[in-house]
């Protein structure tokens, strides 16, 4: 506050314990030592008179966030509390420094990644309390179930796909297979419907079930996947273990052509390694690898053609393909190919057709 008529003696009354007055400049100064509401009147005078105005002086509570160390987790840990406390009572929120590890989800830590992060309480305060300092925890996911890879057969351009694949536990507890789901991204070419075969599994081949998936939304080199499941049957894969090699197999219904290079999970790999393009998750929830992203829609028709016509014939013979390079299903009855020429003579013109659907 400022006053006019340059006063020669600043006043105060009953300011909170703590602060003090200097009386020639009117500054107040210190930190109150006590909360509460606080009643002030300031005055100033000078040699022709004086005036008084009243203050109010809130001096919140202070308040602190008490935030104990979180544990190692692993990535199918389920949601938990972080457990900080504002010495208030008031509710703690959270940050956390990596999304792509942890989540807050409802106030509680969703772990979603492997790796480190920190988490970070605060509390803003209220009409009674002060902001609070934050408080930060960092602590580490592990992973526990992991994928290996090998392309069974190595030759990108037959008509099977051979995904061999080993489930490794790096955790310390058991993991129930029942509860775990594989993703085997790829675009098939040719398409008519997908055929999957086990041709071994040391954990017995009918305990392992795929199912071909078709996306409703392309990928960036998916157009579906295999899923990979597992019966209860199967059991665990213990702490520390392995599930051995599963040897796969997929193919078109009709045996036709697949190009393998192009697909998200296939990978150069004469032996096992662990690939994280093949996807892993528990009860739903991913657990290993990364999805891939999604693609922008391409409706592309190429036909392909083969004249069979001779020449200075009576007969104009086509054989045609046509072709879907673009990654939506495209539904025959919606398409016309045309087939430009010039008639000559005045006769009608007769049409056949030998249809080859592949
Ligand atoms: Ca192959
Ligand atoms: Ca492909």
């Amino acid at each position: 506050m400022v006053a006019n008529n340059n006063p020669t003696l600043i006043s105060a009354s009953d300011l909170p314990t703590g602060l003090s007055l200097n009386t020639c400049t009117g500054i107040i100064t210190g930190a109150p030592t006590l909360a509460g509401t606080f009643p002030v009147t300031i005055g100033a005078s000078n040699e022709f008179g004086s005036n008084n105005i009243a203050l109010t002086i809130v001096v919140k509570e202070k308040q602190v966030i008490n935030f104990g160390h979180i544990s190692t987790k692993y990535i199918d840990d389920s949601d938990f509390e972080a457990g900080a406390i504002a010495s208030s009572g008031l509710t703690v929120t959270y940050i956390s420094s990596d999304t792509t590890v942890a989540k807050i989800i409802d106030n509680r830590i969703r772990i979603v990644g492997i790796g480190n992060v920190t988490i970070t309480a605060s509390q803003t305060g209220n009409t009674t309390y002060n902001p609070a300092s934050a408080v930060s925890q960092t602590f580490t996911v592990l992973s526990t179930l992991k994928i290996k890879y090998q392309d069974g057969d190595g030759n990108t351009s037959n008509n099977q796909i051979k995904p061999y694949l080993t489930l490794v536990n790096e955790s310390t507890k058991a993991i129930p297979l029942h509860e775990i789901t594989i993703r085997y991204w790829f675009t098939p070419e040719n398409y008519t419907g997908i055929n999957t075969f086990i041709d071994y599994s040391p954990i017995g081949n009918d305990n392992v079930k795929m199912t071909y998936v078709s996306l409703q939304k392309p990928r960036n080199g998916a157009l579906g996947y295999i899923e990979y499941s597992f019966l209860s049957s199967a059991g665990d894969i213990n702490a520390n273990a392995t599930s051995g090699v599963i040897q796969s197999r997929l193919a078109n219904a009709d045996w036709s052509l697949l190009n393998e290079t192009d697909d998200y999970s296939w990978l150069d790999a004469p032996s096992s390694v662990f690939q994280n393009k093949i996807t892993a998750y528990r009860n739903g929830k991913l657990i290993w690898g990364t999805e891939p992203s999604e693609a922008t829609f391409l409706r592309k028709i190429n036909v392909y053609a083969d004249s069979k016509t001779v020449a200075n014939y009576n007969t104009i013979s086509t054989f045609m393909s046509i072709n879907n390079d673009g990654n939506i299903q495209l539904d025959y009855k919606d398409i016309k190919v045309r087939y430009w020429f010039t008639k000559e003579g005045n006769t009608n013109l007769n049409a056949f057709f030998l249809i080859i659907l592949s």
